[in-house]
């Protein structure tokens, strides 16, 4: 699976972060906690380099919990403090404005040194589509200020919102990066949803999510679909079983793969499925 895609808009955000990051004193990542390898933009990442950033790993109700704490303790080990949340529940939540502050404490320790007054902790929320940004920063302010939805692409231009604990958030549109380094990265985005849809094939990213569960989770797969006895070898035919254990047929009789393939989608990224991780620390390259 290739794919190529740099809208306009993301080009634009990305100057407009560049641009933007001498107002504020850190940044906050967001990242998605069931691949937080392939969330990270290296891109922004180069654009915000120099500042104290804090890692957000959201969704973390949809992680398995014990690579959301092996994936702390690496970038903390990298030099950034890193927390899980998760946005729809708001745990994690609390510990977030402690945590920036500690970031910016030698930044205000210098403006109240040269007479500045106090003000609120500036923090820059950036991260992918869909990653959970304006959820995060709603939670966080404790109002629904950041629009919000079930697509990529939603935020369109920033906006300062301000939270407890002495925050000011920027909320910024979601940026993707001009190509991606590998197959597994773009399939990794397409399946937890930060890619919109009508870019790849979905069928191809369910057949494709569907071997990696077989062979990495097979128990939730077993538990969900109530499938006794050996996997068939093909994950097509996998989508067969399922398509009849939930009666997804056509008229005739025939499974109908493109429903299944929807709602095999929808139940992993809702966390009916189960909780995943898609990639762990060692496995990462840098
Ligand atoms: N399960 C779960 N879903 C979440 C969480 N945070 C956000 N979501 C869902 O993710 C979707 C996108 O959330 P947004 O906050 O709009 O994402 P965003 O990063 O601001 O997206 P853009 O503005 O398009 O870049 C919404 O449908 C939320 O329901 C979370 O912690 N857990
Ligand atoms: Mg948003």
């Amino acid at each position: 699976m290739d794919i190529q895609w740099f809208p306009g808009h993301m080009a634009k955000t990305r100057q407009q972060i560049k641009r933007d990051l001498g107002l504020v004193d850190i940044v906050i990542e967001i990242l998605d906690a069931r691949i937080p390898a392939s969330s990270q933009n290296p891109d922004i990442n180069a654009v915000t380099k120099g500042k104290p950033r804090l890692i957000v790993l959201n969704k973390s109700d949809l992680a398995d919990p014990v690579l959301t704490s092996h994936w702390e303790s690496f970038f903390l080990k990298k030099g950034s403090p890193a927390t899980a949340v998760d946005s729809l529940s708001g745990r994690g939540i609390k510990r977030v404005p402690g945590m920036a502050q500690k970031l910016a404490a030698k930044k205000m320790a210098t403006l109240a040194s040269s007479g500045r007054r106090p003000r609120p902790t500036r923090c820059m929320v950036v991260g992918i589509p869909n990653v959970g940004k304006s959820y995060f920063i709603n939670k966080l302010a404790g109002r629904n200020v950041a629009r919000t939805e079930d697509k990529p692409g939603i935020t369109r231009g920033r906006q300062w919102i301000r939270a407890a604990g002495s925050l000011d958030l920027m909320d910024t549109p979601g940026v993707l990066w001009p190509k991606f380094a590998d197959a597994a990265v773009s399939f990794r985005l397409a399946a937890t949803g930060a890619i919109k849809e009508d870019i790849y094939d979905l069928y191809d990213v369910a057949c494709n999510l569907l071997g990696w569960i077989m062979q990495n989770y097979p128990h939730a797969l077993r538990r969900r679909y109530k499938i006794a006895g050996e996997f068939p070898v093909e994950t097509a035919e996998m989508l067969q079983v399922i398509g009849r254990t939930r009666g997804l047929l056509l008229a005739g009789g025939k499974v109908d793969a493109t429903r299944v393939a929807q709602v095999f989608i929808k139940e992993f990224r809702s966390g009916k499925l189960g909780r995943f991780t898609m990639e762990a620390p060692e496995d990462r390259q840098v």
